[in-house]
C-alpha cells in the first residue's frame, strides 16, 4: 500500500486509498458488500422482498457479481409510492439525518442516513475535493444550497473532514459571494456551473478579476454541463472546472469526481457499484456503450438502493485513467433519458444546444430553448444572450451571430431551429439548478 503515499496528483488523504485498489480485491470487496446489502435490504424492506420473491429470488442467490443482473430494479416511483419513509431499512431510531429532493411534480423523495451512512457520506466528498487537487488548508467556499438538498450538507462535511477551512455560505446573494471570495482567499468553490457562470459575470461588473484571486478550482455538478461550457469557465476565470456527480437516492453529491485529468468521473465504486443497461430493453450494456446508468449502494444502512435507475446517459470507460486510480470512470452526464424533447421526429437534447451555440464565438453562455406548439406541430426557438461586445456591435454582426448559431445547432442535430438573440442580462440567473427549458405548448 506504500505507493498511496507517494501519488503526485491526488492531494494524499487516507480515504483515498481504496481508489487504488487492485481490481481483483475491489471486486471481491464489492461482491462481499453487494451480498450483504441484498440481504439487509430483504430482511427491512417490503417492497424489495415482494419483488424479489415474485422472482422467486433469495439474497443467499447472489452468488458473484454478474447475479446482480437477476436482481429487480427500482424506480424514482418507488419512492414516490412509498413516501415518506417506506424504503427505510433501518429503525428511526438509527436514522439521523433525512434530506429531500423536490422534483419537479408532487411529492418530494425522502432520503435517509445513520451515522455510518453519513461517515461514508463524508469520506467519499474527501475523495472528491483530494480528486480535485484539494487538501488541508485550501478554503472551500460552499455556495451549495444548505437544507434539504444535498449538495449544501454534503459537500460541508467533506469539506470538514479534508482538513480544509469551510465556508457554508450556501447559494445566492452573488455581492456576497465576491466579497467572500476575495476577502477571505477562497481557494476553491462548490455550486452549480451555471451559478458559476453567474459569479463571473456579475465579478466583471464589480471590476474584479478572478483570475487575480487565489481562487484556483471549481467543484461543479448538480446539473448537467458540457466541455464547452468547462472550457468558457476555465478561460474567463482562470481556475480549473471539476465534475462532480451525485444523486440524492444514492447518497447525494460525491457518487462520483473527476481527477486531474478531468477526463471522465472514477465512481467511488466501493460504495457505489455502476451498471449501465440500454434505457429501452433493460438489457447490461457492456463497458465503452452508451445507456442508463444504474447504481447499487453497497454500504448504505438506513436506504439502501438496489439496481437504481438513474436516468443518467453515459458509458462506462474500459481503459485505465493515467492517474493510476483503479476505480471505473464514467463518460460526464450531459443528458438525462427524460430530457430528450422530440422535434420533427427527431431526437434532441439540451446538451446538443448547448455545445453548438458555445461553439459560436459572441454568445454568453446563458440560454433557453422555448417550446411551443401552434396545434398541429411542437416548435423550438432559442434564446441566447449576446455578449456586451457584440450587442454594441452593428446590426449586420448580430444578424450574422443569429445565422452562425442556427447554422451550428443544425450541424449537431440535423433540423434548423429558430434562434433568437436577446440582450444582455436577460435570461434569468440560478442560484442552483438552471431551468434550461420553457414549456409553452398547450397541453
Ligand atoms: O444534485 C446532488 C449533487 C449536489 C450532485 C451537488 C453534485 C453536486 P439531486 O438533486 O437528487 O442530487 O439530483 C440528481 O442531478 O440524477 C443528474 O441528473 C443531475 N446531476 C447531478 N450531478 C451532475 C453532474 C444532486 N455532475 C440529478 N452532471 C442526477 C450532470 C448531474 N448531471
Amino acid at each position: 500500500m506504500m505507493e498511496f503515499w507517494h501519488d503526485p496528483g491526488c492531494g494524499f488523504h487516507p480515504a483515498s486509498a481504496m481508489d487504488y485498489l487492485p481490481a481483483a480485491q475491489l471486486r471481491q470487496l464489492q461482491l462481499h458488500r453487494l451480498q450483504a446489502v441484498v440481504r439487509r435490504a430483504y430482511e427491512h424492506v417490503a417492497l424489495f422482498r415482494e419483488r424479489m420473491d415474485a422472482r422467486g429470488l433469495t439474497p443467499a442467490d447472489i452468488e458473484c457479481l454478474a447475479d446482480i443482473a437477476k436482481i429487480p430494479f427500482t424506480v424514482k416511483t418507488d419512492l414516490r409510492d412509498t413516501y415518506p419513509f417506506g424504503l427505510f431499512a433501518s429503525p428511526m431510531s438509527e436514522v439521523v439525518r433525512l434530506h429531500a429532493s423536490s422534483g419537479t411534480t408532487g411529492k418530494p423523495i425522502v432520503v435517509a442516513y445513520t451515522q455510518e451512512d453519513l461517515k461514508v457520506w463524508a469520506s467519499v466528498m474527501v475523495r472528491s475535493f483530494a480528486a480535485c487537487g484539494l487538501q488541508r488548508g485550501d478554503v472551500i467556499q460552499n455556495g451549495y444550497g444548505y437544507g434539504l438538498f444535498t449538495g449544501g450538507l454534503g459537500a460541508h462535511y467533506g469539506a470538514e473532514a479534508l482538513g480544509a477551512t469551510v465556508i457554508p455560505i450556501s447559494g445566492g446573494n452573488t455581492d456576497r459571494q465576491i466579497m467572500v471570495m476575495k476577502d477571505f482567499g477562497t481557494t476553491a468553490i462548490c455550486c452549480t456551473p451555471s451559478y458559476f457562470l453567474r459569479i463571473i459575470e456579475r465579478a466583471r461588473e464589480m471590476g474584479i478579476e478572478l483570475r487575480d484571486l487565489p481562487l484556483k478550482a471549481g467543484v461543479f455538478g448538480a446539473e448537467p454541463w458540457t466541455e464547452e461550457m468547462r472550457k468558457r469557465v476555465e478561460a474567463e476565470s482562470g481556475i480549473k472546472a471539476y465534475d462532480i456527480y451525485g444523486l440524492s437516492e444514492i447518497i447525494g453529491p460525491g457518487v462520483g469526481n473527476e481527477c486531474a485529468h478531468q477526463n471522465g468521473l472514477h465512481i467511488f465504486e466501493d460504495h457505489f457499484y455502476p451498471e449501465i443497461v440500454d434505457p429501452e430493453t433493460l438489457d447490461p450494456l457492456p463497458d465503452g456503450q452508451e445507456g442508463e446508468l444504474v447504481l447499487t449502494t453497497l454500504s448504505k444502512q438506513a436506504m439502501p438502493m438496489i439496481r437504481y435507475r438513474t436516468r443518467d446517459i453515459t458509458s462506462i470507460y474500459a481503459e485505465p485513467c493515467p492517474c493510476g486510480r483503479t476505480i471505473r470512470r464514467i463518460r460526464r452526464i450531459s443528458r438525462r433519458s427524460d430530457d430528450m424533447l422530440i422535434l420533427r421526429g427527431v431526437n434532441v437534447f439540451h446538451s446538443q444546444i448547448e455545445e453548438a451555440l458555445l461553439s459560436v464565438e459572441g454568445t454568453a453562455p446563458h440560454y433557453v430553448i422555448v417550446l411551443t406548439n401552434d396545434g398541429t406541430m411542437d416548435d423550438m426557438e432559442v434564446h441566447v444572450e449576446m455578449t456586451p461586445e457584440i450587442f454594441s456591435d452593428r446590426i449586420a454582426a448580430v444578424e450574422g451571430l443569429a445565422k452562425k448559431i442556427s447554422a451550428a445547432i443544425e450541424r449537431i442535430i440535423n433540423i434548423r431551429v429558430r434562434v433568437r438573440l436577446v440582450e444582455p442580462n436577460t435570461i434569468a440567473r440560478s442560484e442552483g439548478k438552471a431551468k434550461r427549458v420553457i414549456d409553452q405548448r398547450k397541453k
